[in-house]
This record gives C-alpha cells, sequence and structure tokens, in this order.
C-alpha cells in the first residue's frame, strides 16, 4: 500500500524510468519548506544530537546498538561504536542539524528525556550517470522497539527532508534491506569466512553436508604474509594519487560520489585515532620502480552483537569500502584480455585484504555485489548472504544502475 511512500517524489514500481528525461521528480521551492519541524505525537520532542557531546553520541549508540538493524532470525545486531559514528557522522561539510532525535518530553524527574529516535544525513557529492547533483545521504533510521508501528518513521522523514530542503538540498541517496518504491539498483552480501569456527559456533556459518570442521577451517586458512609487491598502508602524502586513481576508476560506473581530497583523508585515514578505536584501513601499492600509486583498497569494521551467546559476544566484521587498480586502465588486445588482467589483478589484491584483516582478528569479510566485485567474489571464496542491499534516490528519476558505488551503513 505505501501510504507515505506514495506521497513523495519518488517512482513508483510500475513507473518504466525508459525514455524519460534523467532528473529531478518534483521541483523544490524554497518558499514551500515549512520553517517550523513537524508535529510529534503527543509526549515526545524533537531534539538534534550534538554527537561532540561524548555523552549525546553515547545516547546515540545505546539507542542503535539496542534497536538497529538485525537479522532475519534476531541472532545478529550491528553494534556501532562511537569511533564509528564520528567517521560515519561527520565527514567534512556535516552539519549537526541533520543528526535528529526524538525525546520523550522531560518531566520533573527525568530532566534529560529519554532518546527514542534517531535519523540522520550527510552531505554528499553524488554523479549519477553525466549529472553531478549536491545531495544528502540518510542513514540510521531508528525507532525504540516499543515505539514501532505507530507512523513515526514517516515523520522522521519529513523532518530529515525539511532540514535538507531548509539549506536547499533537493535529492538525497538512502540504501536498505526494506523494499519500497522503488530500487535503482539491488546488491547482495556476500561473506568470506576467516575464522570459520568462531562463525560456526555463532551460528552463522552451518557445517555444509559433507564436510567437516577440520576440512572447513583448512579451506578458509590464509597464508601470514602479504604477497603484493610495494603494498603498504596509505599515507595523508598519498592523497592526490588515491583521489586521481579513484576518480578514474569509479569514472566506468553508472553511479558514484565524488569525493575532495579533504572527504578522501576522513574517508580513508585514521588520523589522531588511537589503534583501538580505528574504523578504516586503507593500503596502497606504491610501484618499488616509478613511486606511483597504482592500487589502493581499504575496508572499515563494524562489529555484531551476537544476541544469547555468552561465549561470543561480538562479532568482528570488515566491509569492503572501495579500491581502484591502474590494470583497469592499460592497453589490451580486446575486452576479454582486459577483463582477464583485472580479475587477476583484484584477486592478488583481495587475497591480501583477506590476510591483513585475518591479523587484525576479524571474524569475517564482507564485500556487496558491486564496483568490480563479482570478478573475485567467489575466487576469494565469499559465499552469498540471505541480505539485500537496495539502493534509493529521492526526488531523481533515472534508469536502473548497473553495479555502482559503495556506501558505509553496513545494512
Ligand atoms: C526504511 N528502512 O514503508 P508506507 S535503513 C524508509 N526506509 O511507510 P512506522 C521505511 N521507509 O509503506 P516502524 C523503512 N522502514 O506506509 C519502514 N519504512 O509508505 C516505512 N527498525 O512507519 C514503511 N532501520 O513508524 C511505512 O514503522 C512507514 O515503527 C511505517 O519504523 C520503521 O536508515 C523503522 O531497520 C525502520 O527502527 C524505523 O522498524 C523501525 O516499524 C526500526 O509505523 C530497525 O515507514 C532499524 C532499521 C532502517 C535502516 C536507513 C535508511 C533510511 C532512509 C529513509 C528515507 C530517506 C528519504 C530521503 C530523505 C531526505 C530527502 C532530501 C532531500
Ligand atoms: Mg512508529
Amino acid at each position: 500500500s505505501y501510504k507515505f511512500w506514495k506521497t513523495q517524489p519518488v517512482p513508483r514500481f510500475d513507473d518504466n524510468p525508459e525514455g524519460q528525461t534523467e532528473g529531478e521528480i518534483k521541483q523544490g521551492d524554497p518558499d514551500k519548506v515549512p520553517k517550523e519541524p513537524y508535529p510529534l505525537l503527543d509526549g515526545f520532542e524533537w531534539c538534534t544530537m550534538d554527537l561532540l557531546n561524548e555523552d549525546e553520541l553515547i545516547e546515540v549508540y545505546k539507542l542503535l546498538n539496542g534497536h538497529y538493524v538485525e537479522d532475519e532470525e534476531a541472532m545478529f545486531r550491528f553494534a556501532y561504536s562511537s569511533p564509528f559514528f564520528k567517521w560515519a557522522l561527520m565527514p567534512p561539510g556535516w552539519k549537526k542539524d541533520w543528526h535528529v532525535g526524538v525525546r520523550v518530553k522531560p518531566t520533573e524527574e527525568n530532566k534529560k528525556g529519554k532518546l527514542v529516535a534517531f535519523i540522520s544525513a550527510i552531505p554528499l557529492t553524488l554523479r549519477i550517470r553525466t549529472n553531478v547533483v549536491n545531495c544528502s545521504e540518510v542513514n540510521f533510521l531508528c525507532i525504540h522497539k516499543k515505539l514501532r508501528g505507530k507512523r513515526l518513521a514517516p515523520v522522521l522523514i519529513r523532518e530529515v527532508t525539511r532540514r535538507c530542503n531548509i539549506i536547499g538540498i533537493w535529492q538525497a541517496l538512502y540504501t536498505g534491506g526494506a523494499v519500497l518504491p522503488t530500487p535503482i539498483s539491488s546488491c547482495r552480501y556476500y561473506h568470506r569466512s576467516l575464522d570459520w569456527l568462531k562463525l560456526n559456533e555463532v551460528g552463522f556459518s552451518p557445517l555444509p553436508p559433507n564436510s567437516s570442521k577440520a576440512k572447513q577451517i583448512t579451506r578458509y586458512a590464509l597464508p601470514a604474509a602479504t604477497k603484493v609487491d610495494g603494498l603498504r598502508p596509505m599515507e595523508a602524502k598519498d592523497t592526490a594519487a588515491v583521489k586521481d586513481l579513484m576518480d578514474r576508476y569509479l569514472v566506468r560506473f553508472d553511479m558514484a560520489p565524488q569525493f575532495t581530497e579533504e572527504e578522501i583523508d576522513h574517508w580513508f585515514l585514521s588520523k589522531d585515532v588511537a589503534d583501538a578505536e580505528r574504523v578504516i584501513w586503507t593500503y596502497v601499492v606504491e610501484d618499488p620502480k616509478t613511486q606511483k600509486i597504482t592500487d589502493f583498497f581499504n575496508f572499515y569494521c563494524l562489529e555484531s552483537s551476537v544476541i544469547n551467546n555468552s561465549k561470543h559476544p561480538v562479532i568482528k566484521a570488515a566491509y569492503l569500502f572501495y579500491y581502484a587498480t591502474e590494470t583497469a586502465f592499460g592497453t589490451y588486445k580486446d575486452n576479454n584480455a582486459m577483463k582477464a588482467k583485472l580479475k587477476a589483478r583484484l584477486n592478488e589484491l583481495m587475497n591480501d585484504a583477506l590476510i591483513i584483516a585475518k591479523g587484525l582478528n576479524f571474524d569475517v569479510f564482507n564485500a556487496l555485489t558491486l564496483l568490480d566485485n563479482v570478478l573475485f567474489l567467489v575466487d576469494q571464496k565469499f559465499g552469498a548472504g540471505d541480505g539485500q542491499l537496495h539502493y534509493y534516490l529521492y526526488n531523481w528519476r533515472t534508469a536502473p544502475i548497473r553495479g555502482g558505488m559503495n556506501n558505509k551503513m553496513g545494512v
């Protein structure tokens, strides 16, 4: 029925975008943007979360740790950390006004009403085919379990939309497991076991028929040392080279973000962060002969709580984020020759990514079916998960996107 989504500037399921002009669905009118927040359920009030304030940051992560996305059988729940939120919600150009909360109205006894819902946006420069759109990326929509089914989600979405519109942002990117009108692209999650036994013990990796625990452990074993010549952690001096390589690589896809150097530093480097608090690991390949950066890859850390398991309370998961390689631009005899070279190189790089993640004590390495990932997923022993991730654009019509951008939400 989609009572709420029907009222929004998004394509209907039966809208055929082929032959229609790409672009804005409804032109934004600044005069029509309400100056005041939308009315809320009785007993609740809007707040803007100050994530520079450690107490408020903890309130957000407590709400999400208890009430955010779970798998279908309710065995695992994303366990975001406060360093993760600093990384995900405060990139260059972030706006405090886009960290929207709902609290229980304060009373005499409880001066700071409990935080019961949250939604956020961050700024994003997104290329959709040939259009470059200043938009927002909406994420971390979460409502306390006791407040579900009360039509609060549409109010949160309208409020974050208002706060975007008020500064002239009329488009947004968002992703999720829920099917809504209408995905522009859908990806599947793939998982590569690093600690198979632990994943088996928490119920994530069943023992396949005709196999044994020993065989599974051997199947996923990895060497201790990486193999690619010139591989090293990315440093601040590499930013311009990484940006140049990434920009050229992403042009090959229908949709991709356009990062400034400042954004690359934020998303790819863990500057001024203690090792224990680290969220992102980026590696570059520096050609030993030319000192040129020829490849890079990175992955971020997102733990999941294992619900009702005292031996293993958390799974430590690495999520493949971005990568690029010069191999994609060599001169080749034909497309097949190019693809074979690219496939071989990506397999070398990703095998090293797995080795590094294993060395950092990650239990599993996750990747989506986007970018050129299908060229290495099977060879690197990733298995298809049951989770789908749908990509959506708010107020932008476009033909279906093949492959494409990555994002850092982990749903
Ligand atoms: C969802 N994930 O269809 P209809 S992803 C969008 N994204 O509306 P109620 C969703 N809409 O069908 P509940 C949605 N899930 O009648 C549900 N809806 O038109 C729609 N889960 O509202 C739904 N986080 O309040 C229906 O539902 C209406 O109480 C029902 O709350 C839903 O962050 C939810 O999975 C998801 O916390 C908040 O279940 C709750 O059930 C929950 O009665 C666990 O709502 C956590 C979870 C979602 C993760 C994410 C991306 C969110 C994108 C939102 C859309 C942004 C649009 C762009 C805005 C900016 C525009 C500009 C410029
Ligand atoms: Mg509700």
